[in-house]
């Protein structure tokens, strides 16, 4: 861990900065593009690295014998109750889908880092193109998996795929999902929950921890339950769809930021823990990733414009 205690707020006019608060080398930030606005090859070239890390071992420090891919949702899986229902959830998932991307370039990926839009495809989610088998992410499960309740993908580029755990255990399995109206209605995805004007009004929120909660258990919650399957258990990243999820959640944070840069980038607040509602969460909190990076501080993701990150939407 770095020296992030003896740091404090007004943390980036400190006498010694952190990497992500030296702005100077973030000259030029990529954009990321929704799904629908990449072109057919870009999108093509994204989904081959995606397996391509199915293909490649596990990162050597966490001392796993499955795939670089598996890495993903089974540390998000061990990290749970640090990273949900709490102040740093948006961080944690910024830095966590900018690993991704880092591994998406080591399998070759030379596209923009994308995100999905879904207030795009209310009031009709299960037509939406995302599920399409070729320009898409594949559809909604359809075959049984023998010895589970999970239904599988039977289309697309992710038809075969073996994700290695599921919730606490490893077991080897199809990529599930079981669109879910959470009502008797086929098709109603819980949609009225991130309308345009639903995710407006979260936008209104006037400060950090509203805005953090009335968009983790609304939108964000809402997508997991409705895609369902993989979707629901902590393990969720088995889902490919998880990361242009978790971009839209992250460009939610970047817009609400957007409004007043010089107070938002700065403003971060509510419980650090789950359990324990006296112990305020703070910019220099220290973040985890279990072993596939080094920890982080919250306030080198405060912004997307850094040394460190370097992107925009
Ligand atoms: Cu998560």
């Amino acid at each position: 861990m770095r020296a992030s205690t003896l740091l404090f707020p007004g943390l980036c006019a400190a006498a010694s900065l952190p990497r992500s608060c030296n702005a100077s080398t973030c000259t030029s930030p990529s954009k990321r593009i929704e799904w629908r606005s990449l072109d057919e090859a870009t999108q093509k070239a994204y989904t081959d690295a995606v397996m391509c890390m199915t293909k490649k071992q596990s990162q050597p420090s966490l001392g796993l014998s499955t795939t670089l891919y598996d890495d993903f949702p089974y540390i998000h899986f061990n990290l749970d109750r640090d990273i949900h229902f709490v102040a740093s959830f948006l961080p944690w998932h910024r830095y966590f889908v900018h690993l991704y991307e880092v591994q998406l370039r080591e399998c070759g990926y030379t596209g923009p880092m994308s995100y999905w839009d879904w207030t795009l495809d209310v009031p009709d989610v299960p037509s939406s193109s995302i599920w399409d088998p070729v320009t898409g992410f594949g559809g909604n499960g359809q075959v049984p998996e023998p010895d589970s309740s999970l239904k599988c993908v039977a289309d697309g580029p992710f038809k075969d795929l073996r994700p290695s755990y599921f919730g606490d255990a490893y077991e080897p399995h199809c990529l599930g999902r079981s669109f879910n109206n959470g009502t008797a209605e086929p098709g109603d995805m819980f949609q009225s929950i991130y309308t345009p004007a639903a995710v407006q009004e979260i936008l209104e929120a006037s400060d950090y921890n509203d805005f953090r909660i009335k968009l983790e258990s609304g939108p964000h919650g809402a997508i997991h339950s409705a895609i369902g399957g993989d979707m629901s258990p902590a393990t969720s990243p088995n889902d490919p769809i998880f990361f242009l999820h978790h971009g839209q959640i992250d460009r939610l944070w970047w817009l609400w930021q957007q409004i007043e840069p010089e107070v938002r980038n700065k403003d971060f607040s509510g419980n650090r823990y789950q359990d324990d509602e006296t112990v305020q969460a703070a910019l220099d909190d220290y973040m985890s990733f279990f072993g596939m990076a080094d920890g982080i501080m919250v306030a080198e993701v405060m912004t997307t414009q850094n040394d460190l990150l370097c992107y925009t939407y």
